[in-house]
């Protein structure tokens, strides 16, 4: 079968409705992952389809792994991205992007383009723990990359180390700053960086931080669209839907959402009022309703769905209980929500429980449970700290939490050792090694962790005890009948 490329396409399909050679690359982008293939990419498509501009072509950069570069590079960068939903399956070929650099054998070439006049935006999907921030969300100054990057900025590994030093010669240059485009799960990811950027550059030079806080612009956006790791068997069902070999293809459900502060200077963003992204002046109350809602019960799911051997989020869901569960967590989650405009959050929980029971989307829980520590802080901890300011119980939130401990312990119910992948496994796996086995010392061990829970959390005695009791329960019974128990009382 013909491979994907240029003069390659196949009939039929739906592809993109511009002339790909008068693509000019504006925007550089950090992450060319699966998330930001099947989501942010989409939308620039459409847009420069509908806005007939064609200055928003991407370079994409893998900060580590040659692999996406490996696999676009022979197609032209072109690729299929394959929506799965109830009702079948269709494919779109995407365009916009141009070429894929691999920073770690040329950091170079990367800085050059994040510093060429043409780019305009840098954004970036280089997930939460892309970001080195700390507890509080701000530079982790004890990071080994950031200390890396600190000693030799010209060769920067993170990220944030990118972005400064592309910044800095940008000033040193009289070009325009780009803007700063985080598309990660973060809240107030924007400012966020913002921070980060600042924080970094403080400590190379006080002038180049002053200057990126006075003129650069680092608009937050909200970004949803389930996109798992892409399998064998879906690299094969595109090949049967296109008539082509694709080696780099995107596996999406139908919804999509880009809800992104409008805060880009003159000129500096996609037309993207011609998409149904939503430019907004105010993003936090969509961030928070998807971080708290979808993430928090994707958290959820995986956990406790691990736990019990379910393979992926929609096994998680159709377990009766689990279900159930999740209405509840929710209930503990709505109060803390602030409305977004527009949005009836009834309608919001109904429509992500049809996108959990997708059939045709297969989310490993395995997936999703990774990372804990770097999601779990904004996803459930922020509203459970605000529950407790409020007087409020979390009973739900802290069974969430216990799924969690068992699981970063290592061993499954059925005793199978687990694949914990996390940047503070090692971390959690000693404190719970030299802890005793009662749900208190357990609890406490993984409490004292600063990087995950901060001190005014881990000492609130309200959070500590309910954890411990639902530790214990979850313990004793097991995940599946601690449930069925919890939702009994
Ligand atoms: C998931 C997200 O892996 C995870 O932690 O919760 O990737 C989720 O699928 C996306 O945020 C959906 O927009």
């Amino acid at each position: 079968m013909q491979r994907l490329g240029p003069g390659a396409l196949p009939d039929g399909v739906v592809r993109f409705g511009y002339d790909r050679r008068e693509l000019r690359p504006g925007i550089v982008h950090l992450g060319v992952g699966a998330f930001f293939r099947a989501h942010v990419a989409t939308y620039l498509d459409d847009a420069m389809q509908a806005g007939g501009d064609p200055r928003w072509g991407v370079i994409g950069a893998s900060l580590r792994h040659p692999d996406q570069r490996d696999r676009l590079a022979p197609q032209g960068c072109l690729y299929t991205a394959l929506q799965r939903g109830p009702e079948g399956d269709s494919a779109r070929i995407v365009g916009c992007l141009t070429q894929v650099l691999v920073a770690p054998e040329n950091p170079g070439a990367l800085l050059a383009r994040m510093a060429d006049p043409m780019t305009r935006i840098v954004s970036l999907t280089v997930t939460e723990k892309g970001y080195c921030r700390d507890a509080e969300g701000r530079l982790d100054a004890q990071h080994p990359e950031i200390m890396q990057d600190w000693r030799t900025p010209l060769e920067p590994v993170t990220a944030i180390g990118y972005l400064v030093e592309a910044l800095r010669r940008r000033r040193d240059a009289n070009i325009a700053p780009f803007a700063v485009l985080p598309c990660d799960n973060l809240p107030g990811n924007g400012r966020l960086v913002a921070g980060l950027a600042r924080d970094f550059a403080a400590g190379l030079d006080d002038k180049l931080a002053a200057w990126i806080e006075r003129s650069v612009a680092f608009p937050s956006s909200m970004v949803d669209r389930i996109a798992p790791a892409v399998s064998d068997a879906d690299i094969a069902a595109v090949a049967a839907l296109i008539g082509r070999q694709d080696a780099a293809p995107v596996v999406h459900e139908p919804f999509r959402q880009w809800v992104i502060e409008d805060r880009f200077p003159r000129d500096g963003r996609p037309p993207l009022e011609h998409t149904d992204a939503q430019l907004v002046k105010d993003v936090e109350p969509f961030e928070q309703m998807k971080l708290r809602l979808l993430n928090g019960a994707h958290s959820a799911l995986a956990y406790l769905g691990y736990l019990v051997g379910c393979e992926t989020i929609g096994d998680a869901v159709a377990v009766p209980v689990f279900r159930a569960f999740v209405q509840r967590l929710w209930g503990e989650v709505l109060p803390t929500l602030k409305r977004p405009p527009g949005i009836d959050l009834n309608d919001y929980t109904q429509t992500l429980m049809r996108r959990f029971d997708n059939p045709a989307i297969r989310h490993r829980t395995w997936q999703v449970a990774m990372d804990g520590s770097q999601k779990l802080p904004q996803r459930l901890l922020a509203p459970a700290r605000e529950r407790l300011a409020a007087g409020k119980p979390i009973t739900a939130i802290a069974h969430v939490l216990a799924a969690w401990a068992r699981y970063v312990g290592g061993v499954d119910e059925a005793g199978s050792a687990i694949d914990v992948r996390d940047p503070l496994a090692t971390a959690l796996r000693r404190a719970l090694d030299g802890a005793g086995t009662s749900s208190s010392a357990r609890i406490d061990a993984l409490l004292s962790v600063r990087a995950m829970f901060d001190e005014p959390l881990a000492r609130d005695p309200r959070f500590r005890t309910a954890l411990i009791e639902a530790y214990g329960r979850v313990a004793d019974y097991g995940v599946r009948d601690a449930t069925v128990q919890l939702m009994a009382d």
